[in-house]
């Protein structure tokens, strides 16, 4: 048995890996979260209290950061500002959060002698052509396109240099688009389901031929605690299920599943600097330590999605309206 400090647990991913630790191991779990527009308390409700901790506070905040690690066998490290859009509008808390923060974290598990997972996108690889044969894997060279890509491909950095340097006990992974429950409604998959329950038209940038390679969040975090357990200190894992879509053809799946015509949707603004298609070859991941995906039927796991988001409305309303109305102003 172990016990966890993870960071950015009440996000998106991180409130998933926890659920995930809770049913597949005997783990205890520190959660240390800011609360941003990101945390939801509600998606860290049910946990066995004899297992599961709860502190609210920044990981900038090195004090606290070096009193939770002195006290953890092992840091999984998910806490960041994650939206591209976000980034584009106001850059300075991607900076400091994933930069600083990281760096926080890195001098107190040097410090404590504490094993560190970091928890990296694929979207520090920069974009491919859609008709690029090639996929991202370990050794893709570093060419990040919006603030938050530079400041986790920044943040990948610095663990690197940690762990070469002073020797922290390291492993990084860098995954690909992730979807399933309890993910923020600013985020493409849950805005479109959640505005066709409201009855406003899914929004599609520019002409939708972007691609993404989805990965169901639980398959994710399942590969998450394996590199964690059996990983080799030191090394990089690509995670990725072979799910790449094109966002249009996501949009018409969401819209056909939940009873609308397919074309019910609108063209908007396109992103400024919008990759085009990412793509991960997770060969070292499968072959190393024989990890799988659970969900390899993408549209099995979307139609679960929009279940989710039916059956939990009481999580995600109190944040739409606002959402929608930052999107507005962007004529997005
Ligand atoms: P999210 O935005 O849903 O959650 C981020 C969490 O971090 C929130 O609970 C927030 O309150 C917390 N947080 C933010 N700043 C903090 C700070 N300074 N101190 C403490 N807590 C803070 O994000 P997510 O989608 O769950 O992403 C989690 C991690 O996974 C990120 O590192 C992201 O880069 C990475 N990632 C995400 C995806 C994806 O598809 N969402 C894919 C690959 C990698
Ligand atoms: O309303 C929308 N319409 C639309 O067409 C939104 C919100 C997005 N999009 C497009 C932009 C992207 O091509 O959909 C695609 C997915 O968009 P996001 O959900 O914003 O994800 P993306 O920018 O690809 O980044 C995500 O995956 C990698 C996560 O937000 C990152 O945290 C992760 O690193």
């Amino acid at each position: 048995m172990s016990r966890l400090l993870v960071t950015g647990g009440a996000g998106f991913i991180g409130s998933n890996f926890v659920h995930h630790v809770m049913e597949h191991s005997d783990d205890e779990v520190v959660v240390l979260d800011k609360m941003t527009y990101a945390g939801n308390a509600a998606s860290l409700e049910g946990l066995p209290e004899s297992r599961f901790t709860f502190v609210r506070g920044d990981i900038c905040d090195r004090e606290l950061v070096d009193r939770l690690v002195s006290g953890v066998d092992a840091v999984v490290h998910f806490a960041a500002e994650s939206h591209n859009d976000n980034s584009l509008a106001n850059p300075e808390p991607f900076i400091t959060t994933n930069l600083y923060g990281t760096f926080a974290l890195l001098e107190a598990v040097r410090k404590h002698d504490v094993r560190y997972h970091h928890i990296s996108t694929d979207e520090v690889y920069g974009d491919l052509e859609l008709d690029d044969p090639e996929k991202f894997h370990e050794t893709t060279p570093y060419k990040p396109s919006s603030p938050y890509s530079a400041s986790k491909a920044g943040s990948d950095l610095l663990v690197r240099a940690w762990a070469r340097s002073f020797g922290v006990r390291a492993t990084l992974s860098n995954c690909s688009n992730n979807y399933g429950p309890r993910q923020h409604v600013e985020k493409f998959i849950p805005r479109q389901i959640t505005n066709v329950i409201d009855g406003i038209r899914p929004k599609l940038y520019g002409q939708g031929l972007n691609v993404r390679d989805w990965i169901h969040v639980d398959d994710h975090n399942a590969a998450v605690l394996l590199i964690l357990e059996r990983g080799e200190i030191g090394q990089t894992y690509l995670i990725g299920a072979n799910g790449e879509q094109d966002n249009k053809t996501v949009i018409e799946k969401i819209l056909t599943l939940m009873g609308q015509p397919a074309d019910a949707y609108d063209h908007v603004n396109d992103r400024p600097g919008h990759d085009m298609r990412y793509a991960i070859d997770a060969s070292r991941l499968r072959e190393e330590l024989g990890w799988e995906p659970t969900y390899k039927d993408f549209d099995a796991g979307l139609a679960a999605t929009v279940e989710w988001y039916r059956a939990n409305e009481g999580w995600w309303r109190p944040q739409k309206a606002a959402v929608e109305a930052k999107y507005a102003a962007q004529g997005q």
